[in-house]
Order: structure tokens, then sequence, then C-alpha cells
């Protein structure tokens, strides 16, 4: 009678006998197909990768919590908002953008800022990064830029020539370029970094009102950068020197946390702000809409296993509450179906089962089986709707707010096309040491170029947002100022 408590099994519950060999024709045979705990142990193991976020792929995550520490709700009906002191539990992930799962950490990138809210209404995800803007504002030009982020089809190699044709055909980019390449383009950890939803959003109150909003995490630990020097020397001796920070802080109770606040645009300013607010390329002035402090986020609690919290974890810009809504931003628009069209092949249908992404109010819909269905798949209990059996019915005061629509469909680019007076504002923000830093990290990415008519082109924009930046940026690559931008 076996005395061991503490027996390995299969993934059948049956008990191994034999961890240490095949089971073999005599001890020279060949390995014997019988051998079933091999035979699993062999294909299972063939199959724990899952497919990597085809961006976004290097991220690391942490359990927390946000607290209310101002009451808006005569802004938006969102209950986890509303009232001083609630608490609501949150899960978020930290990535970098272009690198895959085994890359560094310490790159020139944006970093994702992807926060899970398991509000009592269901989960609310606010799907950001460390910028305020983005490279591009229509969802349609996605796949083509991500293309020059990643590697040459032919070499498999990071390939500058085509992240700057990219972005000097697409003028658009020139705000978040400029942002990417300053200082803030490297983090000095994860917890000295801000946070933005990017995005303009809707808030919805009780009685139906809407205002616009955009998201700002501002970090309590302060904002700290990282010199390209460090971050060269980080990426060879510590690739995962972010992920090892954060991890170890929260280890050590050094919890950090982000004050968030938001900025409130009234409904109908939309129709003439100075350029389109739905536009994420675009930043709005504090002056006009100044940050109004929501809570804060506080992050204690390591993830107990990294692929059941991190890897599978899945977030969407669609994953909404009653009272915060998405703006008609084109960009935002695209990605309610990218993520979770990317989930469903990444993790599976029923992705929102899983314990990280579970939400902690009650689950009640007629959606049945799909692949990996191990949560009682709604029982013996009515299964379509509308029936006479008492099953989960609509609730009309969570449809979303009616809006009013104007234009004619067509395939069409925001009307407003001044990419050079906020990214010039940003160059003319910095001081004169981050001027430095600046155009020298340009000049650098810039050389390995091959082509003038890319660099020209591109200098032509740096020129249009200021001229010093542009000029700098020319002298640093030995090419003067395009004669038509003069
Ligand atoms: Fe993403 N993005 N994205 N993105 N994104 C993904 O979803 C996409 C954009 C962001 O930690 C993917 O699960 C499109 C802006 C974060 O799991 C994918 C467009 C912002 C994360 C996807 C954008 C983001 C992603 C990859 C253009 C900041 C990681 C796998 C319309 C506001 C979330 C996945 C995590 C991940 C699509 C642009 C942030 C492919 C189509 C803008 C933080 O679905």
């Amino acid at each position: 009678m076996s005395t061991n408590n503490n027996r390995l099994t299969t993934s059948w519950g049956a008990p191994v006998g034999d961890n240490q060999n095949s089971m073999t024709a005599g001890s020279r045979g060949p390995t014997l197909i019988q051998d079933v705990h091999l035979l699993e142990k062999l294909a299972h193991f063939n199959r724990e990768r899952v497919p990597e976020r085809v961006v976004h792929a290097k991220g690391t995550g942490a359990h927390g919590y946000f607290e209310v520490t101002n009451d808006l709700s005569k802004y938006t009906k969102a209950k986890f908002l509303s009232k001083v002191g609630k608490k609501t539990p949150m899960f978020i992930r930290f990535s970098t953008v272009a690198g895959e799962l085994g890359s560094a950490d310490t790159v020139r990138d944006p970093r994702g800022f992807a926060v899970k809210f398991y509000t009592e209404d269901g989960n609310y995800d606010l799907v950001g990064n460390n910028t305020p803007i983005f490279f591009i504002r229509d969802a349609i030009k996605f796949p083509d830029f991500i293309h020059t982020q990643k590697r040459h089809p032919q070499t498999h190699l990071k390939n500058p020539n085509a992240v700057w044709d990219f972005w000097s055909l697409s003028p658009e980019s020139l705000h978040q370029v400029t942002y990417l390449m300053g200082d803030r383009g490297i983090p000095a950890t994860l917890r000295h970094m801000n946070g933005y939803g990017s995005h303009t959003f809707k808030w919805v109150n009780e009685d139906g009102d809407a205002v616009w909003v955009k998201y700002h995490f501002k970090t309590e630990q302060g904002v700290k950068n990282m010199t390209n020097e460090v971050a060269s020397k980080l990426a060879g001796e510590n690739p995962d020197y972010h992920t090892e920070d954060l991890f170890n802080a929260i280890e050590n109770g050094d919890f950090p946390a982000w004050t968030l606040y938001v900025q409130i645009m009234p409904f109908e300013d939309a129709n003439t702000y100075r350029f389109d607010p739905f536009d994420v390329t675009k930043v709005w002035s504090h002056k006009d809409y100044p940050l109004i402090e929501v809570g804060r986020m506080v992050l204690d609690r390591n993830p107990e296993n990294y692929f059941a919290e991190v890897e599978q974890a899945t977030f969407s810009p669609g994953t909404l509450v009653p009272g915060i809504e998405v703006s008609p931003d084109k960009m935002l628009q695209g990605r309610i179906f990218a993520y979770a069209d990317a989930h469903r092949y990444r993790v599976g249908a029923n992705h929102n089962a899983l314990p990280i992404n579970r939400p902690h109010s009650e689950v009640k819909n007629y959606q049945r089986d799909g692949q990996m269905r191990f949560d009682g798949n709604g029982g013996k209990s009515v299964y379509y709707e509308p029936n006479s059996f008492g099953g989960p019915t609509e609730s009309a005061e969570n449809k979303q707010s009616a809006f009013p629509l104007t234009g004619v469909a067509e395939s069409v680019a925001y009307d407003h096309n001044d990419h050079y007076t906020q990214a010039g504002d940003l160059y003319r923000l910095m001081s004169v040491d981050e001027r430095t830093r600046l155009v020298e990290t340009i000049v650098g990415a810039m050389k390995p170029v091959e082509s003038d008519e890319i660099k020209l082109r591109q200098i032509g924009h740096f020129y249009k947002a200021d001229p010093e930046y542009g000029t700098r940026i020319a002298a640093g690559l030995g090419l003067s100022i395009p004669q038509e931008v003069k």
C-alpha cells in the first residue's frame, strides 16, 4: 500500500509509477507506445505555448485596487466611480509594443498600460499606453504600421528604412515620434511612468447626459527615464529589468501607485473645438480642459503564476460598463473589433471565463459550448431568449446612450490636418538638454536609413514643427533643409 501522500499523477489523476525511466523492451530495447505517461508528458510539452500577442508580446502584470477619491457621479453612472472611498479590485499588464515575448524591457518603445477593473457591473478594461497620443489615427493603417516596427520579411532584421519611410509618409505620426524619441521613450522602471487612455471616451450619467473624457494616470513615484546608454547596457545584461523591478518592489511591500485624473469636455464642444477631439494623435490643452482627480490605483499583489495571470489576461477597449462608452475615434472603433478577435484566436472563445478574466460580478447569458467550456456551461438552465422560463432578460436602462449622427458614409480622413503645431509645442516645451538628447536619439535612429529621399522627407516634417528642430536633425545627418519646406 503506497505510503506516498504526495503522489505525482497524470493529468487524468492516475498515480505515476516511474517519472525517471521510459517503458522499454528490456533496458536497451525500443520504447513501448503503451507508456502513456511518457506520451502525455511529451505531447503536452509541445502544446505549452499559446500564440504570443501580435503586438505587446513582452509584458508583466500585477494585481491591486482602485479607490475613488472624488465623486464624479454627476458625469458618469459607472458604479465603481460612484462614491468616495469605494474600492474596486483591478489587474494591470504593462508591456512593450514591438518586441517578441523574449525581447528586452529597456527598448525605446511605448509601454502598454492595460487595466482591468473587476467592477460590480462587470469588467471595465482601460487599455492604454504610457503616451497620451498615438502614431496614427485610423485603424486601417495599424497592420502596416506594426509591420514596419517588426522584422524585414527577408532578413528577419529590424528595418529602420521601413520605420522612417512609413513615418515620413504619415505626417500624423510626428507628435508621437517626438514623444517616443524624447526622454520618456525609455522609462526608468514601469513604476516611474504615467499611463493614459489616449483616446477620447464618453461618460454618461443617470440622466443620459454625456461628456467626453480623456484619462491620465499620474505616477506617484514621479516620472523617471532611462538614457540610451543605460538602456542598451541593461538590454544585454538584464533584458527583464523592468519585469524584475516591478515584481521585487511589490514583493518588498513598496507598492507603486498612480493617481487617476480625467479631462472632461462638454458634449457640444466636440463640434467646435479647434481640431478633432477624437483624433488620437492630438492632446487636449489642459488650459481648456483641466485635470480633475478621480481616484488612486495601488498595485499590491504579484501574480502567483505568470502564464495563468499575465499571458492569459485578455483586455479589450470594448469591455465596458454602464456609464462608460466609446467615442467615434476611428482608432478606438477599430480596436473594439481587433482585441476580442485576438483573444478568441490566441486564448479561445471562452477566454472571459478564465480566472484572471472572469468578472467578479455574476455572468448570466445564453452563450453555450465552445472550446474548453469548464464552468458548467449553464447547466440545464434555459438556453435561449425570449423564453417563458425566467431566463435573464435585458435591462433597458443599460442600453448604450443614443447620439445624433451627421455626414455621408465614405472612406475619408479627419478634416483637421495640422500635424505640426502640437509636435512643435512638445519640442518647445523641452529643456535645452532634453532637446539635445532628442536630436541625438533621432539622428542615431535615422543614420542607418539608406535613402536620402526618406530622410529629407522626414526632416521636412521636423522643420515644419519647429525650424530649429528640423535644422538640428538635418545637421546631424549631414543634409540640408529641403527647399520646398523653407
Ligand atoms: Fe493595441 N492591440 N491596437 N493599441 N494594444 C493589442 O490585442 C490594435 C493601440 C495596446 O496587455 C492586441 O491582445 C489595433 C493603441 C495594449 O494584453 C491587438 C490598433 C493603444 C495592448 C491590438 C491598436 C494600444 C494591445 C495584440 C489600432 C493605446 C496589450 C494582442 C486601431 C491606446 C494589452 C491583443 C495586453 C494589444 C490591436 C492601437 C494599446 C492586436 C487594431 C492606440 C496596451 O488586438
